[in-house]
């Protein structure tokens, strides 16, 4: 099989931290995105989405979803689990995930796409061509700092990782959304104590 990413962005930074901590190592291209080579002929023709990170199987077979890659390494690679292992934990690991990426990744998104010179008639990632819409930007803030508070109050039951007592790839997702939200300037206010305690246990463990 074969990985295309770019190591700088978000969503290859989730894939790559999942990898790391498993130990999976796969044949890897990066694609500059910054060249635009995401939205080439080339690599269109192979992933045409023209997103990264994407995974190509021997069958042809490509996977062009951060959370559709995990879910086949996962089953692939079992040991360290990080979608969980039993039944309770893997709803959980997944209910969490879902609130890290819709409460906060797709906010941090929102806020950079419809802001940012760089994505100007870009505003979404991938095939379609859309506008930005500068309320949008201002939306997603005020949903980021919304959603830095939701979590801390959570957090402050004291338990060590968002699914309970072992890490998983919700965890994952945080610590990298933590560090995307730093690209808008929201980053998770300082006085958000069980969150910034969260946050550095999280990133002691992910090695970043
Ligand atoms: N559906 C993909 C989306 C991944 C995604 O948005 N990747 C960004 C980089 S972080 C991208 O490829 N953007 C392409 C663009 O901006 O046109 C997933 O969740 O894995």
């Amino acid at each position: 099989m074969k990985l295309y990413t770019y190591d700088p962005a978000p969503s290859p930074q989730r894939l790559a931290f999942f990898m790391k901590y498993k130990g999976i190592e796969i044949d890897t291209q990066q694609i500059d995105m910054m060249a635009g080579e995401h939205l080439g002929d080339e690599y269109r023709a192979i992933v045409p989405e023209g997103t990264v990170p994407a995974l190509v199987l021997e069958d042809g077979t490509v996977f062009a979803e951060v959370i559709g890659i995990c879910t086949y390494l996962e089953a692939l690679y079992p040991e360290k689990p990080l979608f969980g292992s039993t039944p309770l934990e893997k709803g959980l690991v997944s209910s969490w995930d879902s609130k890290v990426l819709t409460m906060l990744f797709m906010a941090v998104a929102e806020a950079l796409r419809n802001s940012s010179p760089g994505f100007k008639g870009r505003a979404l990632p991938g095939e379609l061509d859309l506008e930005q819409i500068p309320e949008l930007a201002e939306r997603g803030k005020k949903r980021l700092m919304w959603g830095w508070e939701k979590f801390d109050k959570s957090l402050a039951d004291g338990r060590r990782w968002l699914a309970g007592d072992n890490f998983s790839f919700a965890d994952i997702d945080l610590t990298v959304c933590a560090g995307f939200s730093g690209w808008v300037k929201c980053s998770p206010p300082e006085d958000l104590v069980n969150l910034q305690a969260y946050l550095a246990r999280a990133r002691e463990e992910m090695g970043a």
